[in-house]
């Protein structure tokens, strides 16, 4: 804790928390394309061909991925991008948040 010059007490964090991480998931789905996900996975999650490649055959295999681990706002922008981009496509492809 502490106090101001007015004498007005202020609230000091003593143990910061750090900044919450979130997983962003794909998740499997019978429709859309191998292609359409590695290039999904390339585009906004940076990976290269080999990278892309393995995350999305153990999607496909498993039912649900990591596609990265991100603080809440850009976990969110990414499952908005992929969203939207599969969307677009008229792909089924779901993305989705869970707390890391
Ligand atoms: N299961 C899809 C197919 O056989 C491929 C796929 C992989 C779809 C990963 C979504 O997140 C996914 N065409």
């Amino acid at each position: 804790g502490g106090q101001n010059q007015v004498g007005i007490a202020t609230k000091t964090r003593v143990k910061p928390k750090k900044p919450s991480q979130f997983k962003v998931l794909m998740l499997n789905d019978d429709y859309t394309p191998m292609e359409f996900v590695v290039m999904c996975l390339k585009r906004f999650f940076a990976m290269d061909l080999e990278q892309a490649t393995r995350v999305m055959l153990h999607v496909h295999q498993k039912g649900v991925g990591v596609c990265g681990i991100f603080p809440y706002e850009i976990a969110e922008t990414k499952v908005n991008q992929v969203m939207d981009f599969a969307r677009q496509n008229q792909h089924p492809l779901q993305c989705t948040l869970e707390k890391a």
